[in-house]
């Protein structure tokens, strides 16, 4: 009997990409939620299986898998009889690969600027400093960006900065819809690549700057299509959206 048990935070776009490739497969599996502003990734138990201190985390039969496209990557190879992820051919393969290691560059870290200060500062603005400083020494992985953001968040220049990086990022995505003839970045193929970049968009979306691809149809078409998935709903499940957990964001729609 497959077991499979995820580690996850409902509204971590790391999350995201996991939940939709088990979802798209049919593949059951117990979610384990954790919370990340009070720590339980770096409770020593959670860096037994995850050293990073980051979600999300697979356990398959009591194997533990680390990093989401690693996990989507893997699904895709041990359960390759229902929708398939990765293309036959090598050179569209190394072509997913090189788009995926892209959005884990850029538009990824990028969106994570705009996430903390509009969103997760909330945590963090009345933390006594102490407090704050043991659980930004804590974490193994994020322990510089967490001291960077501080408890005031990151400056206007940093922020806009971020908005530059995901706004080339959608032309680049633009590019690649167009070059493959869409509506997918490979092509007529859904691929990994559309898996990583869709919790950015989704994010960006959810934080009011859908107009940053308001003249790119292209992208509304993907988005459209994404959505229409049937992983789709199982994956965005009520409390996934920022909106949904954070009611001050609604206020700027
Ligand atoms: N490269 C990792 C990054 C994972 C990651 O950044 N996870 C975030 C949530 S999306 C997290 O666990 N943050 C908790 C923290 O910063 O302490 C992956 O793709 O799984």
């Amino acid at each position: 009997m497959e077991e499979f048990k995820l580690y996850n935070a409902s509204q971590s776009i790391c999350s995201h990409k996991v939940r939709f490739a088990l979802n798209a497969k049919r593949i059951r599996f117990t979610e384990y939620k954790l919370d990340l502003f009070s720590g339980d990734q770096l409770k020593p138990e959670y860096l037994l299986i995850n050293p990073n201190g980051l979600v999300p985390t697979l356990v398959h039969n009591g194997i533990n898998i680390i990093d989401s496209l690693v996990i989507v990557q893997y699904l895709d190879e041990i359960c390759n009889n229902s929708e398939t992820f990765t293309p036959q051919n090598p050179a569209m393969r190394a072509r997913m690969r090189s788009l995926m290691a892209y959005i884990d560059e850029v538009p990824t870290p990028a969106v994570r600027i705009p996430s903390y200060n509009m969103a997760f500062l909330t945590h963090f603005k009345n933390m006594p400093e102490d407090e704050f400083q043991s659980m930004a020494n804590a974490k193994p992985l994020r322990k510089e960006f967490l001291l960077k953001f501080g408890r005031v968040g990151f400056s206007e220049k940093e922020l806009n900065e971020s908005l530059d990086r995901l706004s080339r990022s959608l032309i680049r995505m633009q590019a690649e819809i167009n070059n493959s003839k869409g509506p997918w970045f490979l092509g007529d193929k859904f691929s990994i690549a559309d898996i990583a970049m869709m919790p950015v968009i989704i994010r960006l979306e959810d934080l009011s700057l859908k107009y940053m691809w308001d003249n790119k149809p292209e992208i509304s078409h993907w988005l459209e299509l994404i959505k229409n998935h049937p992983a789709f709903q199982p994956t965005f499940y009520h409390g996934s959206l920022l909106t949904e957990q954070y009611p001050h964001l609604n206020k700027k729609n």
